[in-house]
Formats: structure tokens, sequence, C-alpha cells
């Protein structure tokens, strides 16, 4: 198969190999537009956020950026942000018709991840491993599909200032994440928005909430990915804990791109793990 694997930015992947990329999504002020892509220097764009006094927010990429990504691949499987709090999602359905249509016979496969991160990530793993398997285009819809319904993302702020301030989480829930030593936890609920289920006091209750809420969806020694914006610490500390339940658990960890970095805020991390 002639094919090629889009992501948007927000799954904190640098591609390295050429069937796999990823379209940018932007983080805007009124002065400045930082690029998520690979040459984007995270940590110079957090410490220019955290002094700035003006609005921020983030834009997706629009279906040119789409197309462009797409090149041209025979068969294309896109993975995207949330589209219940992104129009990236929607962005590639329009790419995808508008592909099709110019090149009769190309097929574009759309998949809405309900999620973002380390769960993008893990999709589009599944995706190359079904094309090596060497299915048709449409048995491998049928089966990422059906993988997608075994894939979560939980997450664990100190900040959600960002999230409050675009309109992405409530206020109210937003507020008890600024007290200091709070950490909310919490996951992509199933229509792909940011569920808040705990409020713990300090990282390590937080890192437990998260292990118990892990095996609660049933996760039982599968892949899990964790991305993490400058918290190396909480990031190891977790995944001591999963080894400690399943020796034999890929882990890895990752760090946030520029999108996830600007939500996730300085000592964020998200967790994509296969049930
Ligand atoms: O289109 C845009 O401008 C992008 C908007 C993205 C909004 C949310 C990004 C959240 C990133 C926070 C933790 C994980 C939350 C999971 C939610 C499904 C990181």
């Amino acid at each position: 198969m002639n094919f090629r694997i889009v992501l948007d930015s927000s799954c904190n992947l640098v591609p390295t190999q050429e069937h796999i990329t990823t379209v940018p999504l932007k983080i805007v002020t009124d002065e400045k537009e930082y690029t998520d892509n690979a040459a984007l220097d995270i940590a110079s764009m957090l410490d220019e956020l955290e002094s700035y006094k003006g609005r921020s927010g983030t834009s997706c990429p629009n279906v040119g950026d789409w197309l462009e990504a797409f090149g041209d691949a025979e068969h294309v499987f896109a993975v995207a942000i949330t589209s219940n709090l992104s129009g990236s999602y929607n962005a590639s359905v329009q790419a995808k018709m508008e592909y099709e249509e110019e090149h009769p016979g190309r097929r574009v496969c759309c998949l809405d991840s309900l999620s973002t991160g380390g769960e993008m990530v893990l999709i589009a793993e599944k995706l190359e491993e079904l094309i090596a398997q060497g299915l048709s285009f449409d048995e491998v819809e049928a089966k990422i599909r059906e993988y997608m319904k075994h894939t979560h993302l939980l997450f664990m702020l100190e900040s959600m200032e960002n999230l409050a301030k675009n309109g992405r989480v409530s206020t109210i829930v937003a507020k008890a994440c600024g007290i200091l030593n709070i950490r909310v936890a919490g996951c992509a609920s199933e229509v792909g928005t940011l569920q808040p289920d705990h409020k713990c006091r300090g990282t390590k209750k937080a890192l437990e909430a998260m292990v118990k809420d892990m095996l609660a969806k049933g996760y039982h020694g599968g892949k899990v990915i964790i991305d993490h914006v400058y918290n190396p610490e909480a990031a190891e500390a977790l995944k001591a804990k999963i080894l400690e339940l399943f020796a034999e658990a890929s882990v890895r960890i990752g760090r946030c791109g520029g999108l996830c970095s600007f939500y996730a805020e300085r000592g964020g991390m998200m967790v994509g793990f296969e049930s």
C-alpha cells in the first residue's frame, strides 16, 4: 500500500519516517505566532508566554495544511485531536473531500481521536502495524476504529489557566488547579472533552489516582506513552508505578510538543495507554 499517516502536532510526536508526517497547530498572541513543529523552541515559548500580559490562544491546521501533508499518497490516514475541542478534525474531513475529488481512486480515512497526545500516537502505530499486515484500506479502517475503543488518555495538570482562558474547561475547575500544590487529574471523556476527575494534594497523590484510573479503564500491561511539560520526575515516578504492577509493560516517556505544552502548562503530564 502506498500510504501516509498524517497526525496534527497535538500528538507530541516528531516523525522520523517519511510515511508519517505531522501538520502543525499554532500558538498565537497579539504580537507573535509560534508554529508547533520540530523547530519550535518550547522552553523559550513558555518563558515568553508566562511573562506575556496580553491574550494568547491557538489555531488548528487549515484544509490546505492537511492537503499539503497528504502529499501524493494513494491511501491516507489522518489522525486529529478531538473534534470537541478543536477544528482540526473538520479541516481534515474537508481536505479529504477535496483530495478524493481531485484524485479519483485515492482514499483518505479521517479519524477523530476524541483525544490527543500519546493516544494519537498509539493509533498511528497500530495503523502502521495493520498496513504492514497487508490488509486493504477498508480492513485497516474497520480494525483501527475497533482498536480506538481500547485506547485512553489521562492527564495531570498543575495549572489550567490557558485551558480556562481559551474556553476549553470551566473556570470553576480551573480555579482549584491554581491553588498551591493542587494537581487536577482526569481523562479524555468518551465524547472527547476534558474531564477533571480528582483534585489531589501533591503529585504523589495524583499519580496514585492515575494508576487507579488506568486499572479501572482496563489497563493490563499494554503500551503506555507518557508526555510531560518539564516534569521528568513525575513521568519517571508514574513509569515506575506501572512497572511495579506490570514488569513487562512498554512504557515510553517523551516531551509535550508546543500545543500541548501551551495547554498542559509547566509540570503537566499526559498519558496515552491501551486497555
Ligand atoms: O484548535 C485549537 O486551537 C486547539 C485546541 C486544543 C485544546 C485542548 C488541548 C489540550 C491539551 C491537555 C491535557 C489533555 C486533555 C485531553 C482532552 C481530550 C492537553
